[in-house]
């Protein structure tokens, strides 16, 4: 390892990211964007191509999963230009209209790419498309998707009762249905409502909590017609819909963001100004939590663009102090967990995280990952069946751990590195491009490096 604090280390297969604490100290001080929120950048390539005319895309995230969403459509006709930052233009070819495309459909590590799909595919009557995905992406459960659009008529079929992908779908006409998930789910909800699009009449999803609402905002800016009844947790679409292209700002994704937030509040002496995040409140969680630690964050410059709310966010160090997250907030901060287990490792007292099994079935299962890489850096991690309990305060010293190809897992090992002693080496770290190709370079930058 060279003298640089933080460095990477690239073989053939996999890249190592290697971080060791200067003996001079470290502090964290900067003004950094972060890229294009995924959960918004998926659905503008997607409405996009099933609009007419033509959407334009400022902002939208270069991972690895909008670029799986993008090959997969263009697979089916829709004509979407070279992506980048900032300008991205998708002539949409009209609801209905995907063809059938000559080969499988390869979702890479996306559920998003795949969920959403499906509900689009299932109602293109007499096509037929096989979709599939990466080792993790074939081990993440279908049947969530799958049974409600059997139940609008689709005919898909899969290994272990039509649950797993590799997935065969015969595109039907869809009736539409009133669904009641079992769970908080942006993906099942947004599978629905996608399919919906092409029912003829009112598709309806009732979700337990409310999930990310950034499906339900994108298709009333393209012209479906769609209600939300905030008292039940559900949401409405009437098909047949006609959709037309816009132009969508995709905002800085507040889930990358949560990185810098919990590294500018756990390492002593910093400041960080987060710049033009995306504050929908269905995606706030994380700041409502570290709000309850005792964190020192602000919200600045709050402002709506294009339809979503955005605010620069400062961070300065504070000492944390652990609590319960759990209820109807966890699906606000789902995939915020793994960096939250982190704070609650620096945070004075007990973090306990519980209501949060879905994390076993995301990219890899991230109660499990998480308990076993914070401890093996010698903290006091225990896995509850839905989530963790984490007592703060233990320092830790680096080693080697595993990102377990999951993007957040190795950005979050990455901010516990920051305050552990010795190197700690995380193997797998190419992972983090999936939703943040520029991770190394911002806390290299950051760092002061
Ligand atoms: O797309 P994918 O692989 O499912 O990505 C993850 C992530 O951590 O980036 C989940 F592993 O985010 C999901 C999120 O957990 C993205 C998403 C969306 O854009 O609709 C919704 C959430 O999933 P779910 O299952 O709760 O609907």
């Amino acid at each position: 390892m060279s003298d640089s604090f933080v460095t990477l280390e690239t073989t053939e297969n996999q890249q190592d990211l290697m971080i060791k604490k200067p003996a001079s100290g470290l502090s964290l001080h900067g003004r950094i964007t972060v890229p294009g929120d995924k959960s918004i950048s998926h659905r503008a390539l997607m409405l996009g191509a099933i609009a007419l005319g033509e959407t334009q895309i400022n902002g939208l995230l270069l991972g690895e999963d909008p670029r799986s969403t993008a090959s997969c459509f263009r697979a089916m006709g829709a004509d979407i230009s070279q992506l980048n930052t900032e300008m991205v233009r998708v002539q949409g070819i009209g609801l209905g209209q995907l063809q059938e495309p000559v080969d499988i459909l390869n979702a890479g590590n996306s559920g998003t790419t795949l969920r959403l799909m499906l509900g689009l595919l299932a109602a293109h009557s007499e096509r037929l498309f096989v979709v599939t995905g990466d080792n993790s992406l074939r081990s993440r459960p279908m049947s969530r998707v799958v049974h409600p659009l059997q139940q609008m008529g689709a005919k898909i079929w899969g290994r272990q009762n039509n649950s797993f992908a590799p997935l065969a779908i015969k595109g039907q006409n869809l009736r539409p249905i009133h669904y009641h998930s079992p769970i908080a789910s942006a993906q099942v909800k947004s599978c629905i409502l996608l399919a919906g699009l092409m029912a003829e009449g009112q598709t309806t999803v009732t979700e337990p909590a409310l999930s990310r609402d950034h499906s339900e905002r994108m298709l009333q800016a393209f012209g479906a017609e769609l209600s939300v009844d905030p008292e039940t947790n559900s949401v409405t679409v009437t098909g047949p819909a006609k959709l037309h292209g816009q132009t969508v700002v995709v905002p800085g994704d507040i889930s990358s963001a949560a990185f810098w937030l919990v590294a500018g509040a756990i390492v002593p002496g910093s400041e960080l100004v987060i710049e033009n995040v995306g504050v929908n409140p269905t995606r706030t969680g994380i700041l409502e939590a570290l709000a309850m630690m005792e964190a020192d964050i602000k919200l600045e410059n709050e402002r709506v663009v294009a339809g979503e709310p955005v605010a620069d966010l400062r961070v300065r160090s504070s000492s944390l102090k652990g609590c319960t997250i759990a209820g109807d907030l966890i699906p606000r901060l789902i995939d915020e967990i793994p960096i939250l287990a982190v704070a609650g490792v620096f945070a004075q007292g007990t973090t306990i995280i519980r209501d949060a099994a879905e994390l076993r079935v995301k990219e890899s299962d991230r109660i499990t990952v998480m308990a076993t890489q914070l401890n093996q850096l010698g903290a006091k991690v225990t896995e509850l069946p839905d989530g963790l309990e984490i007592t703060g305060g233990t320092p830790l010293t680096g080693t080697n751990v595993d990102s377990h190809a999951d993007h957040r897992i190795t950005m979050s090992l990455a901010i516990a590195a920051l305050n552990a002693t010795n190197t700690t080496t995380i193997h797998g770290a190419e992972a983090a491009a999936v939703s943040y190709p520029d991770f190394v370079t911002t806390l290299q930058k950051i760092c002061g490096q």
